[in-house]
């Protein structure tokens, strides 16, 4: 049922993985076990992002991994790169989302719309974590239609002029670059690249936040913020090009997601096991083996379905309605495994000694951002039937 170092693995996908696969699951989850899980509760109680783990994580090159070594990145396969964000999460969704943000939703569209001097400068110093990048998409009044975005860009002498609002924004005060989405005068959605310390951007964090407390998460104002010309990103032209980025980042989720429940599941066994009511374990009783069984079943195919994606990743086939299907699924499914979790912890469940009431409450934030539950049935929904239930046709 387990692998070797312990890995929940019911349908023996473990001898599937290369060496070097399994090895960098291995690590990761080691680092998870030993400097994560630990302290997470507290630091998430306190409202606290783990800033220390950027370093660490980042001398082991697990940021943006499946991108080139050329960049100084670790150039690990897809499959590799979603253990890394299964592990992550396994900690807590928002290390994973740190991790996500960082490496799929500013690393990757660096690397691929950005120009070689942007490349040169930014993804070697953010594979080692020396550097942090947020991804400003998301605004105040529009989330799930990225289309309907206010943010403006002006052209100017020597580059461009950026008003409006991001709202949501992972990593927002911490970072040393934003990578802002802004709809320029012909109407064109265009990504910048913005330096934090320039003249009328400013980020402020949101405390009031009941899910995802152990990561950083910030408003964004832009005021007649300048950025030169080379400062844009060449090829980051178009809404496609930023949705292209979210599917990098939804199928680090749809392992992420495996992970979370996994950590619950496990959880919820050791508990069942040893916790004595009338008189024996509650996992003597039917109706606890029956939910610890649809925990197992549900984590089992949500692991076939991100090993398989993987696979078709790699080899270059991958649609991007089909990371929806498993963000979607894998997401809803971690969040079912979690709420089971913590009911079978009883009154225990709800501390955070144990963990299923954290990943429960961090996964409504997961079950929200990289598009919706909603928004990935109506993608799906589209694909299926040809028709677009998203909104009003155009008039
Ligand atoms: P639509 O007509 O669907 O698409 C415009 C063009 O883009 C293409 N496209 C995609 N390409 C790659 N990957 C995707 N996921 C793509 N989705 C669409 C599409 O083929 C089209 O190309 P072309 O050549 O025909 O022009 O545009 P729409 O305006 O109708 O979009 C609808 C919708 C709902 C699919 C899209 O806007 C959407 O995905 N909305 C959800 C927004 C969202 O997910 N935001 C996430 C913000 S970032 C975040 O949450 C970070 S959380 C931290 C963490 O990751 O951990
Ligand atoms: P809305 O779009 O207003 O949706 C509200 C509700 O309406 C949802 O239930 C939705 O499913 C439903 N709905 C919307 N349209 C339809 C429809 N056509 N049919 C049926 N139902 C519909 N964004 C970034 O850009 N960068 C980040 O780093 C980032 N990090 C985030 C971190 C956290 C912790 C959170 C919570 C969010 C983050 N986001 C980020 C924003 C996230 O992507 C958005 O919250 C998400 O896309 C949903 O947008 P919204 O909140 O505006 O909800």
């Amino acid at each position: 049922m387990t692998t070797g170092t312990g890995r929940l693995d019911y349908f023996g996908i473990d001898p599937l993985l290369s060496e070097d696969e399994r090895l960098t699951r291995d690590t990761v989850g080691r680092v998870v076990d030993r400097e994560v899980i630990p302290r997470i509760g507290r630091a998430w109680l306190a409202g606290e992002f783990p800033r220390d783990l950027v370093q660490r994580l980042g001398a082991l090159r697990l940021f943006g991994a499946n991108l080139p070594q050329e960049y100084g990145c670790a150039g690990m396969s897809n499959i590799a790169y979603g253990l890394i964000m299964q592990e992550l999460e396994r900690g807590d969704s928002g290390v994973r989302s740190f991790a996500s943000v960082q490496g799929a939703l500013v690393m990757y569209p660096i690397f691929a719309y950005g120009s070689e001097e942007q490349r040169r400068a930014w993804l070697p110093a953010m594979a080692a974590g020396e550097k942090i990048g947020c991804f400003g998409l998301t605004e105040p009044n529009a989330g799930s239609d990225p289309g309907a975005m206010q943010t403006r860009a002006r052209r100017v002498s020597g580059g461009w002029a950026l008003d409006g609002t991001k709202m949501w924004i992972t990593s927002g005060s911490i970072a040393d670059v934003a990578l802002v989405w802004a709809k320029a005068e012909d109407g064109v959605v265009r990504g910048f690249l913005v330096d934090p310390r320039t003249p009328g951007f400013s980020a402020h964090d949101i405390h009031t936040k009941a899910s995802m407390r152990a990561s950083v998460t910030s408003e964004l104002v832009l005021e007649n913020v300048r950025v030169r010309e080379e400062d844009a990103l060449p090829g980051a032209v178009g809404l496609g090009k930023a949705l292209s980025c979210l599917t990098q980042a939804r199928y680090g989720i749809a392992w992420g997601a495996v992970g979370a429940a996994t950590a619950c599941y496990e959880e919820a066994l050791a508990y069942a096991r040893e916790r004595i009511a009338f008189g024996r374990p509650i996992a003597a009783t039917q109706i606890i083996q029956e939910r610890l069984v649809n925990m197992l079943s549900e984590i089992t195919t949500a692991q076939l379905l991100a090993y398989h994606l993987g696979r078709l990743k790699d080899a270059g086939t991958m649609r991007y309605t089909q990371v929806s299907m498993a963000k979607r699924n894998n997401v809803r499914m971690a969040l079912r495994v979690a709420r089971e979790a913590r009911t079978i912890l009883g009154g225990y469940g709800i501390t955070l000694e144990y963990h299923a009431m954290r990943h429960a409450a961090n996964l409504e934030s997961v079950d929200t951002y990289e598009g919706t539950y909603d928004v990935h049935t109506l993608i799906l929904g589209r694909d299926i039937t040809g028709i677009d239930a998203f909104g009003a046709p155009e008039s």
